[in-house]
């Protein structure tokens, strides 16, 4: 029987669009879904950034895209656009009755998140904000080894996301680097990810003590903005762009109903760490380490081991047994940070039409706005603050 087809629609042509091109493309290829996705319309805000439509696999570009959202052939909107567009676009697709799926973080402040997520509560639409790292099989495989007592009690969490795309000072202005367009810095762009893996695997933060630093304040203006990469023969004016949000965030946290500690930090001046996501749980019954930089696999030390045989041991994510694997290659063959968009599409697909929603949804994407928000205004106050 022909599956019923889905028309898609994606805002945002940069590195995002890129991504969620590439996974809508591939989730037909390689998994089985109950529903067809078609790639139906990219949206973007330039002629020029809408020349890849055809490539990366869209029937039609648009630069309008309230027009895309609202006409009765779209079922499906994923906004890969920067923070500050998240809520106009979301609200828009929950009023025009679509499924939504948004990129972390939701928004730039908590008062917005809440917003979008009492928008799609109401519009009764299926919702995701694509915290992707919970979709590598190593992570999706600790949260199974978590749930099932394998680590015993948890004792710590730790997170450390770190990056170094601009520690040179040349680096110009971008999106990233300025509040009214990304809310924060390193800490809603790659501390939402820790905050959220913290919450996913281990228990919601209760309560958290942090401090930001911004450690270049001036940049130049760039005569484009182009996320995080600096394209060849960019050219920068020597007129100077103030950065308004903090470069590296450190904080602690206690979780919930529990004894668990957490210790998180976000930085973007880590020299040699280019996209260092890095978690590691301390159970009373053993521990797990992952790190994004080498994604296929992770570290588990099983304290019940002989005395004599006692360590961490390497384990491959990529047997039939890990999340996702099967769908893609023999044992060994290792996957890539794309795929883990293809699985959260997949996810997203595979419940579009239940109630269930075993993904990041933005109830969770709700939660770990309140823990960004707590955050800064524990390092204003320099006190340890409630996440209400
Ligand atoms: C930049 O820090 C960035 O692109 C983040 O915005 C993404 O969420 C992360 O997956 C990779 O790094």
């Amino acid at each position: 029987m022909a599956k019923k087809k889905v028309n898609v629609a994606l805002i945002g042509a940069q590195f995002m669009g890129k991504t969620h091109s590439n996974a809508w493309r591939k989730v037909g290829m390689f998994f089985d879904l109950p529903v067809e996705p078609v790639m139906k319309v990219l949206c973007g805000k330039f002629p020029e950034e809408l020349k890849v439509a055809g490539k990366y696999g869209w029937e039609e570009a648009s630069l309008n895209w309230k027009e895309v959202v609202n006409r009765p052939d779209i079922d499906i909107v994923d906004i890969c656009t920067p923070n500050f567009l998240h809520p106009t676009m979301a609200l828009e697709v929950a009023k025009a009755g679509k499924a939504i799926i948004c990129e972390k973080p939701l928004a730039n402040t908590l008062k917005e998140a809440n917003g979008m997520l009492a928008a799609v509560k109401k519009a009764g639409v299926k919702h995701m904000c694509g915290f992707s790292y919970r979709f590598a099989p190593a992570v999706a495989t600790i949260k199974k080894m978590i749930a099932g007592g394998e680590l015993g009690e948890i004792f710590h969490f730790r997170a450390a996301y770190q990056q170094d795309w601009i520690v040179d000072p040349e680096f110009p202005m971008v999106w990233r680097l300025k509040k009214k367009h990304t809310g924060s810095g390193a800490l809603g762009d790659i501390g939402a990810h820790i905050v959220d893996l913290c919450q996913y695997l281990v228990g919601d933060v209760a309560e958290v003590c942090g401090t930001m630093q911004t450690f270049i304040k001036k940049r130049p203006i760039a005569d484009s903005d182009t996320g995080i990469t600096v394209k060849k023969g960019q050219k920068r004016s020597r007129k100077m762009g103030t950065v308004d949000v903090d470069d590296a965030a450190i904080f602690l946290g206690r979780i919930r109903g529990s004894n668990t500690l957490a210790t998180f930090e976000a930085t973007r001046f880590a020299p040699g760490r280019r996209n260092y996501n890095s978690i590691e749980v301390y159970g009373s019954k053993g521990s797990v380490t992952w790190n994004q930089e080498d994604m296929n696999v992770f570290h588990y030390f099983n304290r019940s081991d002989p005395e004599t045989a006692q360590g961490f041991r390497r384990i491959h994510a990529t047997d039939a047994g890990h999340p996702y694997t099967e769908a893609w290659w023999p044992t060994g063959h290792i996957i890539g940070y794309e795929h883990l968009f293809v699985h959260e599409i997949y996810d997203f697909l595979s419940n579009l039409r239940k109630k269930a929603a075993p993904y990041s949804t933005f109830e969770d994407a709700v939660k770990c706005q309140k823990v960004l928000d707590a955050v800064e205004r524990s390092s204003a106050t320099k006190k340890w603050v409630p996440v209400k």
